[in-house]
């Protein structure tokens, strides 16, 4: 095991993290001489060209180093500039973002397909509400048809998601008409993902696209295939097969685990696995097993992203976001781990093993050197899934470490899909999205902001996606969460209805009224689909623009770490949002890429980006641009008039 350095050396745990059963393992980890990604960062010293993204390695010319403190000093040995080199980089963080996206989703329809061609058997269409109306959104017929062949219609229809060589993606259909029009002007409606990824990578091989602004264009349509593409199908999918979220109420944090029951963690992204999983801890012949071993039951429990979705789905308690991985397993209670594919560390493996823990990678994409694979099939998905279970009920019985559970857990609200924030606001007779449209312009609710995306051990976990959500809320505008995000908040206890009272006066009295909680949790981080569907109706029910860059709305991943987090904030800036990242921004300051990124496209009728490190001032960037469309829209003097109080009355008299 290699141990740290120098113990005193080691950064202070309360500047690692703000979740407290984090922070115990942290400390039991360094203790028991074992080495967890927050001390990985203090000891592995960012590159500071490569954080800014001024160097290049797409040929052996190079690598090409420039100088961020002088970008236009030199050049590559091709000569490529500095914003040919970002550009081509954050290009390629978008192909392999929205790689990962699409792959899975495509995953999530060859799953359908064979579901409905009868091939697979232990899923089904569970929600044909949602299948209709997600066929019709294509413009499919399904007047007098069968579900099955309204299910057949639609896989042809959604596979051009992915391989469609010309013309436009199908949920194209569903982007606000005047939005569309912008695209087809700038030439960004995405054709198959497939198609656009490769030409990201073509163009950004040596020698091909060297101008920063047409570079960026692709950029721009690799994302949309994501955005309204490969993520959404991912999102319509999993609902049609698995249901579509309704609110439910559960516990979060690393208390959720037992001490006296088999503990089995499901971390990853695909919500076949996790499914699955579900019914094999509740097989009455394994519950036996279990009991048979002296446990009280089987836990199953989630992290990171299917986590959000099951917890969505199921009300299936999650035990803690991505910078959490690792240290959950040094509570000795895990008894298994089981993970399929993104935001899986590869330092997982070496904390499993310390503690004995059952680690099983499930997906052909993704196995882990020394890690134990046990490939999961959807045809015969019991096969993996009990055989997890039976291996961590042999762990219990032979448990051999002690158990130290940090006892803190959280109650929190979770699945507030677009359809169900229709319908929360609208009422079952007519939902409607009016209800929040007309909030918006009379003022009580000033706009509304995603804050989304994963935790990085490189700052203090969860502190910024808390900071922020608090100073907007109590500023009134509403939060919309996906990923990481929201589990930093569910553990901070704001998705509740009973958060409201941290919430400004008109966000406050909106929640009391309809009993909602000020942050709604919409499910992982392709569910951020669902924020661009909502986006949309907004746009539809009219009133506050007539494209959705005219919404007062702003997006922020505060922790990003991934690259698929960058090809998010990519879709969303050319949706036409105005999207803040934390952390740090690959790109050298001051330089034309980064004008054109910070300001061009909102120029061009898109988003725009921005970066800030500090929480309260990206609040204050992200409430700023909120102000400034409720300005365009005409509908600041409302809420102006709201704010004057008594002394400035008498000021103004
Ligand atoms: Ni999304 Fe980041 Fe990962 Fe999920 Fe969590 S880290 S970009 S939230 S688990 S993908
Ligand atoms: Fe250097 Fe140009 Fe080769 Fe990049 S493509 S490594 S900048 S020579």
């Amino acid at each position: 095991m290699d141990k740290p350095k120098d113990k005193d050396k080691l950064p202070d745990i309360k500047d690692l993290t703000i979740c407290e059963s984090t922070g115990q393992m942290i400390e039991k980890a360094r203790s028991e001489g074992i080495v967890l990604g927050f001390d990985r960062a203090a000891t592995m010293k960012a590159c500071p060209i490569g954080a800014d993204s001024a160097c290049c390695k797409h040929c052996a010319m190079g690598p090409c180093r420039l100088n961020s403190k002088d970008p236009y000093g030199k050049v590559g040995v091709c000569g490529a500039t500095i914003d040919t080199i970002m550009a081509r980089n954050f290009g390629r963080m978008i192909a392999a973002g929205g790689a990962a996206h699409t792959d899975h989703g495509m995953v999530m329809l060859d799953v359908f397909r064979d579901v409905i061609s009868g091939k697979i058997t232990d899923y089904e269409v569970k929600d044909t509400e949602k299948l209709i109306s997600v066929a019709e959104s294509v413009d499919i017929e399904t007047e007098g048809k069968s579900m099955e062949d309204i299910a057949k219609e639609l896989y042809a229809e959604l596979e051009r998601t992915y391989t469609q060589v010309e013309g436009e993606i199908p949920f194209a259909k569903r982007v606000p008409p005047k939005t569309l029009e912008t695209w087809r002007k700038l030439g960004i409606v995405p054709r198959g993902a497939m198609r656009e990824i490769m030409e990201m990578m073509h163009r950004t091989h040596m020698g091909v696209d060297q101008d920063y602004k047409n570079i960026t264009t692709q950029c721009s349509r690799t994302a949309l295939s994501d955005g309204w593409g490969g993520s959404m199908v991912a999102t319509e999918i999993s609902d049609i097969l698995f249901g579509t979220p309704v609110p439910v109420a559960t516990e979060v944090n690393m208390g959720v685990l037992k001490e006296n029951e088999v503990n089995i963690i499901v971390h990853g992204h695909e919500p076949n696995l996790f499914e699955s999983m579900i019914a094999s801890a509740n097989s009455p012949s394994l519950i036996e097993a279990a009991k048979a071993a002296g446990a009280g039951g089987i836990n199953l429990v989630g992290m990171c992203c299917s986590g959000l979705e099951m917890i969505s789905r199921h009300g299936i308690p999650h035990a803690g976001n991505f910078s959490s991985t690792e240290a959950i397993l040094v509570t000795g209670a895990v008894d298994a781990f089981a993970v399929d594919i993104q935001c899986i560390q590869q330092g997982l493996m070496k904390v499993a093993k310390c503690y004995d823990t059952y680690m099983f990678t499930t997906n052909p994409r993704c196995k882990i050197e020394g890690c134990d694979h046990l490939e999961f099939h959807e045809d015969k998905p019991l096969d993996t899934t009990d055989e997890i279970v039976i291996k961590a009920i042999s762990r219990f019985k032979g448990r051999k470490h002690p158990v130290q559970i940090p006892k803190t857990k959280n109650t929190s609200i979770h699945g507030f899909s677009y359809e169900y924030i229709n319908y929360m606001l609208g009422g079952s007779f007519r939902g409607s999205y009016t209800p929040l449209n007309d909030n918006i312009i009379n003022g009580r609710i000033r706009g509304v902001a995603g804050v989304v995306g994963c935790t990085n051990p490189r700052v203090k976990q969860d502190y910024s996606h808390v900071e922020l959500v608090k100073e907007l809320i109590k500023n009134d505008v509403l939060v919309l969460q996906t990923g990481c995000s929201q589990i930093a908040l569910a553990k901070a206890g704001l998705l509740t209805p009973e958060a409201a009272y941290l919430a400004g006066d008109g966000l406050r009295e909106v929640c009391e009224t309809v009993g909602m909680p000020p942050v709604l949790g919409l499910g992982a981080c392709v569910d951020n689909s669902r924020i661009l569907i909502a986006a949309s109706e907004m746009v539809k029910v009219g009133g506050l623009g007539e494209s959705l860059a005219d919404l007062p709305v702003a997006g922020c991943a505060p922790e990003y770490m991934s690259e698929k987090a960058i090809c998010i904030g990519q879709y969303f800036v050319a949706s036409g949002v105005y999207t803040v990242f934390g952390v740090t921004f690959p790109i050298v300051e001051g330089t034309a890429f980064q004008k054109y990124l910070f300001e061009g496209l909102e120029q061009e009728g898109l988003g725009k980006w921005g970066f800030a490190k500090d929480p309260h001032e990206i609040a204050k960037m992200m409430i700023a641009h909120i102000d400034k469309k409720r300005k365009a829209l005409g509908i600041d003097k409302t809420r102006e008039r709201k704010l004057v109080d008594m002394a400035e009355r008498r000021e103004l008299a």
